[in-house]
């Protein structure tokens, strides 16, 4: 089997949920850091492997697939132990809700080219993009919230690592980073205690990549 490489950014959510199936599944890759504040992901190679220029983007086999969670299935399906997917139907569409949830909902509202377009052509400051950022960040908490308090158990679904917390864990970082009150919500705030324990996410973590800067190192 080719060696797997990952194009993305120590503080990207979407490519901290790649980094998450990767270390899950025990799966070894080339990490090539693809630098957000340099704006290296609207250059024109890189476009040509994720035309919408944004991380993560992974190259398998000589192919490329762009979008975080095309990957983590594409991973999924081609390395299936552990399964990320629970093996009842209805729960799986569940899983699926949640990760949409954050997906579509809620990371779109803090990615940096909405928070950019606001600065440039809206006047926002910083203080007016974390209200903004947190407006849309708390519904979907509040959706969160009430969805897991009926599935969780250690982790989103009972008590095996699925792809939800591969997108839930991410983006409660995301939200605290935003100055988000996560602790309102005490079901999300017992999944992440949880995961945060295990040493796969842990490898995952942003402040733990090789293009962290030395200001997050060992925060
Ligand atoms: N839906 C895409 C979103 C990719 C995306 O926008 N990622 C962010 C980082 S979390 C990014 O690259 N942003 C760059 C920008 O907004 O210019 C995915 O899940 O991979």
């Amino acid at each position: 089997m080719a060696s797997m490489t990952l194009y993305n950014y120590f503080r990207s959510s979407t490519s901290y949920r790649v980094r998450l199936a990767l270390s899950v599944k025990g799966l070894d890759y080339e990490y090539k850091p693809v630098n957000l504040l340099k704006s290296e992901q609207r250059s024109e190679d890189y476009l040509k492997m994720n035309p919408l220029g944004g991380v993560p983007t992974l190259l398998h086999n000589g192919r490329y697939i762009p979008e975080s969670f095309a990957i983590m299935e594409y991973i999924n399906e081609i390395f299936p132990e552990p399964a990320l997917f629970p093996q009842d139907a209805y729960l799986r569409a569940r899983v699926r809700q949640v990760c949409e949830v954050i997906n579509s909902f809620m990371h779109p509202m803090g990615n940096l080219k909405t928070l950019k377009y606001l600065e440039e052509h809206h006047g926002y400051d910083l203080a007016k993009k974390e209200e903004w950022a947190a407006h849309w960040l708390n519904q979907g908490l509040e959706t969160l919230e009430k969805i897991l308090q009926e599935f969780s158990g250690k982790y989103s679904f009972g008590d095996a690592i699925t792809m939800a917390d591969l997108f839930l864990i991410p983006q409660l970082l995301t939200c605290q980073r935003y100055k988000v009150d996560i602790s309102k919500y005490p079901t999300l705030v017992k999944i992440n205690e949880n995961c945060k324990a295990l040493p796969e996410f842990a490898k995952a973590h942003p402040f733990k990549q090789i293009d962290t800067p030395a200001e997050f190192k060992n925060t």
